[in-house]
């Protein structure tokens, strides 16, 4: 399959990582929004929110677990963060295997 995130779950691609577990790894996005921007990603294919199957929830549930970590390890718990997942055309999503961006390191506004 010809997935950039599956690449780099698979070492094939280079990534600053931040995270790894089993089933989930977080990197430094490419081209970061803000001081602390990193995607988290499950090491399985899911193209987007829309393809989380039922089987999928304990795993939907360990990511968001390991965001907490991903939080912490970017020293953003205290002050707070922003998780987001873009979904379709409206949403901007331009990358089609399901990732969660952790935006923070400055305070953010909510302007769209
Ligand atoms: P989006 O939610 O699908 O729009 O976000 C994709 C993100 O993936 C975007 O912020 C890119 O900068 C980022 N990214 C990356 O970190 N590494 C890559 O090799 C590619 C995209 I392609």
């Amino acid at each position: 399959m010809d997935c950039i995130f599956c690449k780099i779950v698979k070492g094939e691609l280079p990534a600053k990582k931040v995270y790894e577990d089993e089933h989930v790894v977080a990197f430094h996005d490419i081209n970061p929004v803000a001081p602390v921007h990193v995607l988290a990603i499950p090491k399985k294919h899911i193209a987007s929110l829309l393809d989380i199957q039922p089987e999928d929830k304990e795993l939907i549930g360990h990511l968001h677990l390991s965001l907490q970590k991903v939080a912490a390890e970017m020293g953003v718990q205290e002050s707070g963060f922003r998780v987001i997942t873009n979904t379709g055309q409206h949403g901007q999503q331009t990358v089609f295997h399901i990732h969660y961006h952790l935006i923070g390191g400055r305070q953010l506004e909510w302007k769209m």
